[in-house]
């Protein structure tokens, strides 16, 4: 979808709510006509009425008949949610009677909403920035509780408000740059070039620990793949049966069992997962485990984080010491299995590490803390830290960080001020972007696209 199909300055209708049976299905009118449309369709004076009141009637079609009984809302502009004229009508929410009353609205002149129309409705008319119409979408799609805080910080506005402080800062010393560039000739004194240093430095620095929380967004908005490996018959489905809460794959003492990757979510101390079971890794010539092994090994090294299984009951075989010398440290979580059958042996030195029995429940309380202390080695954000969580944001930043550097540098060795101011511009220019006041359409339709119809 394409930015210049929203019909500006038009009036939009659609159904806010999902498909399907439900106790009320909300249809959203917005635009310069709402009020008028309400009036058309509504058995009420709604062109009487006052901005945030509800009313019970009937939407009536042409001949009078009654639709649906329903209880219409009104928002005037530009205290409505779009800063358009606004009328929400909610209506019986059976799929039938919400298309109908849906028909009866758009043949009274409203034109059907497009995804993402009504927040850019919002976004145009100041309501929302970039930031904050993109934390929209991000808080309807959160998968986990550490997403929906972070996103509804962000819609709020923490995020901007961080952003504009930066812009704030350094609008000022870009205007004694400026100033330089008009009269060269007086320099800078050496005082304020002392102090627009540090200030530079300072903002800089600020800058780039907000940058530094990409990486925590990151976790936070798009979740960990985890990843269960290891030879044959160490217990990996059984894990991934215990983790769930059900008997999701198959278990059996027969080694091979698992042929192929099973997927599924798993939600653990606030973030979401996808967990992988995976076919035991070993030399075999049956081809269907071959493929099955095959995609083991590209889970393994897509995945965020690993638990490498093994099992305390036996010696370590050849297939075991091998995974052991192959798996990233960093990312693996060594998991001796079984131990209710016997101890783990004691030669093997691994950072992180659990003992557990996927077959008794004993021990996964301990698998999740230390996943959790592996995922949060400096400990987890706090609930009020503004984290980065989109890649716009983290390039645009990123972007302006590198020009906030050259002006530092620029300053330093005596550049001369139409370079450094040049520079200052863009570092700017690449902060406003992410407020959105000077994004491309094919920016904003990317974007807006990603939106549910009806928001
Ligand atoms: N005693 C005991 N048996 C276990 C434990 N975990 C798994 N088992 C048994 O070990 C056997 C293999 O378990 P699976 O979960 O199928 O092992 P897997 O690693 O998925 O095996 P493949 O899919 O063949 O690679 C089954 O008989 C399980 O009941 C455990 O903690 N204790
Ligand atoms: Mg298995």
């Amino acid at each position: 979808m394409q930015i210049q199909q929203y019909k500006k300055g038009s009036t939009i209708a659609a159904i806010a709510t999902p498909s399907g049976e439900g106790a009320i299905s909300v249809i959203r009118i917005s635009g310069p006509e709402a009020i008028e449309i309400g009036e058309k369709i509504f058995s009420g004076p709604v062109a009487a009425y006052k901005t945030h009141t509800a009313h019970y009637g009937e939407v009536r079609d042409r001949q009078g008949q009654a639709l649906d009984h329903i209880l219409l809302l009104v928002f005037r502009a530009p205290r409505s949610y779009t800063g358009e004229e606004t009328v929400e009508l909610h209506c019986h929410g059976g799929a039938l009677v919400t298309k109908r009353v849906l028909e009866r609205v758009l043949e009274a002149g409203a034109q059907a909403a497009l995804p993402g129309e009504f927040t850019f409705q919002a976004f145009l008319n100041g309501k929302l920035d970039l930031a904050q119409a993109e934390a929209v979408q991000q808080l309807i799609a959160s998968k986990s509780e550490e997403a929906r805080n972070a996103s509804s910080r962000q819609l709020e506005g923490a995020l901007s408000k961080r952003v504009r402080g930066f812009q704030e800062e350094l609008t000022k010393i870009a205007a004694i740059l400026e100033a330089w560039v008009d009269f060269p000739e007086e320099g800078l004194e050496f005082a304020t070039m002392e102090e627009i240093l540090g200030e530079l430095e300072e903002i800089c620095q600020r800058m780039r620990r907000l940058q530094e929380t990409f990486e925590d967004g990151k976790k936070i908005h798009q979740g960990l793949s985890l990843c269960l490996l290891g030879s044959p018959n160490v217990g990996k489905s059984s894990l991934m049966n215990a983790l769930l809460g059900k008997e999701r794959a198959i278990v059996t003492e027969i080694a091979g069992t698992t042929r192929d990757l099973i997927e599924e979510d798993l939600r653990l101390s606030g973030l979401s997962f996808k967990l992988i079971d995976t076919a035991g890794i070993r030399e075999t010539a049956e081809r269907i485990e071959q493929e099955g092994i095959r995609r083991s090994r590209i889970a393994m090294e897509q995945a965020d984080l690993i638990l490498l299984l093994l099992d305390a009951s036996r010696p370590l075989n050849e297939g075991d010491r091998e995974l052991l010398d192959l798996l990233p440290k960093e990312k693996t979580l060594l998991v001796w299995n079984k131990i209710d059958l016997g101890e783990p042996p004691e030669d093997i030195v691994w950072k992180q590490c659990v003992r557990l029995s996927a077959k008794e429940g004993i021990g996964l309380e301990q698998l999740k803390s230390e996943l959790h202390r592996m995922i949060w080695k400096h400990g987890p954000p706090s609930k009020e830290e503004v984290i980065l969580s989109s890649l716009r944001h983290f390039q645009a930043l990123t972007e302006a960080i590198v020009f906030c550097e050259t002006v530092i540098q620029g300053l330093r060795n005596n550049l001369s001020p139409e370079f450094i101011a040049f520079d200052m511009r863009s570092c700017l220019h690449h902060l406003a972007s992410i407020l959105g006041t000077n994004v491309s359409e094919d920016i904003l339709s990317s974007i807006f696209s990603q939106f549910c119809l009806g928001k």
